[in-house]
């Protein structure tokens, strides 16, 4: 009997689990309790880390899970790394639903790093207006670069003092051409930091960025751990044994 582990926290995750509430399949879905307020699922949900890759094989053996769907974020590497260790040690099936990245497109004015700290040093010294759309967790770096304007987007508010002056949008996404172009056009942007995230939900700032001209410094995925992965839902529910019917 099939019982199914969504590891979530986007948007694609959210697809799949409309389709596999609608499949009518034991599924459990897992948040990892980054945000205040998740977007609420059509599955039981769960909230929090399992406490590494031994809790997470717990928890499969304990919840009688029979199948993994890490359907985290690419930059989850910790998370997809752990899944990869439980599923291994608990001999569960595993599959990964990963959005492909972003391509440079021919007029793209894109500088590829490899990581956050590479993305501050890529910064220029003369000061600018720059987009850091890399969330909460990693902007340290850039108190490297203080003199720029920066103008940072978060899904709650800042908790705790900034390490750096900056200007903080609250949103969660997924986000619009229409309102990037105007966002990067009223603050007189000049500069996009961006992670390859990939996917619809965050890739209108980089179609704003190369309608408005301005140069975009992606930060590279990191590496993760050999596992079967797949870019539509329609695949992962053709694994489980199931056909879409929502046309995700
Ligand atoms: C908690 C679930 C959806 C909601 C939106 C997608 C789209 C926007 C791309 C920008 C880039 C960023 C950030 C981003 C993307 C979608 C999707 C996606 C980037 C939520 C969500 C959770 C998180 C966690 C959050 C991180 C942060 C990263 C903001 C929900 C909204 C910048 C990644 O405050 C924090 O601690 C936030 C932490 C991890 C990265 C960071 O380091 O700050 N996502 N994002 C998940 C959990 O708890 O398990 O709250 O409902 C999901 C979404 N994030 O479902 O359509 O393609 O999925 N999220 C990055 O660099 O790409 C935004 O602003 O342009
Ligand atoms: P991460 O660094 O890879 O994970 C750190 C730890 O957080 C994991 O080891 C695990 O804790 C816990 N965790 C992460 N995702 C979880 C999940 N879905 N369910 C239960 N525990 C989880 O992860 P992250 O980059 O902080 O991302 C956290 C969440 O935000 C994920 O759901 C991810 O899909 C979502 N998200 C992340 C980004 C991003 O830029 N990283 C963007 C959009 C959405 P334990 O070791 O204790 O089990």
């Amino acid at each position: 009997m099939t019982r199914a582990l969504v590891l979530g926290g986007t948007s694609d995750a959210s697809l799949l689990a409309a389709e596999i509430a609608h499949a009518g399949l034991d599924a459990v879905y897992s948040y990892g309790g980054r945000t205040r307020l998740p977007a609420d699922q059509p599955l039981p949900t769960r909230i929090g880390g399992f406490g590494g890759a031994s809790g997470l094989a717990d928890y499969i053996l304990g919840e009688g899970i029979t199948h993994v769907i890490d359907a985290t974020h690419p930059f989850a590497a910790e998370m997809s790394s752990n899944a990869v260790e439980a599923c291994s040690e608990t001999g569960t099936q595993l599959i990964a639903l990963e959005r492909a990245p972003w391509a440079r497109a021919p007029d793209d004015n894109w500088t590829e790093v490899g990581d956050v700290a590479a993305a501050a040093a890529a910064l220029p010294e003369v000061p600018a207006r720059v987009f850091l759309a890399i969330g909460r967790q990693h902007i340290a770096p850039f108190a490297t670069k203080p003199q720029h304007i920066y103008t940072l987007r978060f899904v709650d508010p800042p908790e705790a003092p900034l390490p750096f002056a900056a200007d903080v949008i609250v949103s969660r996404g997924p986000f619009m051409l229409d309102g990037e172009l105007e966002m990067m056009r009223t603050r007189g942007i000049a500069w996009v930091v961006t992670r390859n995230s990939g996917g619809g939900g965050a890739r209108a700032k980089i179609d704003a960025a190369r309608m408005l001209g301005l140069p975009v410094i992606m930060i590279s995925r990191p590496t993760l751990p050999e596992r079967q992965r797949v870019e539509s839902v329609a695949e992962v529910m053709q694994w489980l044994g199931h056909r879409t019917c929502l046309g995700a």
